[in-house]
């Protein structure tokens, strides 16, 4: 299941987007989900295993209506090799990483490679990911090290990237917008495609004689 879209009432579109949150052992996938979608945070959280789902459901305007099916992939997923499976489908992704935990952030980038193997747009394109550099409650970081960080996201191909913290709700829902827009927008474009592309299907000539 890519996307489902669809008019429920009448003049009202909702969506159906699954979104992958993929990163490290420990970088705070479930803690980001649990925040996002409950508004809850917890110290001790036992470590995912396989794959937990949650829904989230946005009145994104007077018209539109998203559901987020967000896939909270366990850090120790990758090392299973399962990927392939998980990320079937999806339409864009959380790529996150542990600002206190320096190998994460390659972890990030592999999880990135991975994805972008995995799962493509219909044009070719990569599905939009964000990267977020979880735990910023816990360390500060510089203007130099915010701009390197900039500067890689772009390198690698990600949409955008945020500097997060699932405890003190730092940027959470911010980031969930800024990657839905473009989920919508990538859906809008696409349709646009398919409905132009049934516009210039040669017509049937109906007067032709058939012999
Ligand atoms: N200080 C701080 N701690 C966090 C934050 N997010 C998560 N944590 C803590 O980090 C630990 C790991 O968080 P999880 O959300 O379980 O991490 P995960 O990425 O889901 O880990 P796996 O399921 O093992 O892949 C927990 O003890 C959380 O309380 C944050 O923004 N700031
Ligand atoms: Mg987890």
């Amino acid at each position: 299941m890519r996307k489902m879209s669809g008019d429920s009432e009448l003049g009202c579109t909702e969506h159906l987007f699954k979104v992958l949150v993929i990163g490290d052992h420990k970088v705070g996938k479930s803690s980001f989900v649990k925040r996002y979608v409950r508004n809850q945070f917890y110290e001790e959280l036992k470590t995912s295993i396989g794959v937990d789902f949650s829904m989230k459901v946005i009145d994104w305007d007077a018209h539109t209506r998203v559901r987020l099916q967000l896939w909270d992939i366990a850090g120790q997923e990758r090392v299973r090799g399962l990927n392939r499976v998980y990320f079937r489908g999806s339409s864009g992704a959380f790529v996150v990483y542990d600002l206190t935990n320096g190998s994460s952030l390659d972890g990030a980038l592999n999880w990135k490679r991975e994805l972008d193997c995995q799962v493509m747009l219909k044009n070719g394109h990569p599905i939009p990911a964000v990267l977020l550099a979880n735990k910023c409650d816990e360390t500060k970081v510089s203007r130099r090290n915010a701009s390197l960080l900039e500067k890689l996201c772009q390198e690698k191909g990600f949409t955008g990237c945020f500097q997060t913290s699932a405890k003190e709700n730092i940027n959470v829902d911010e980031a969930a917008k800024f990657l839905v827009k473009h989920i919508l927008q990538i859906n809008e474009e696409s349709m646009k495609e398919e409905e132009q592309k049934i516009h210039l299907k040669p017509q049937t000539n109906t007067n032709s004689v058939c012999c």
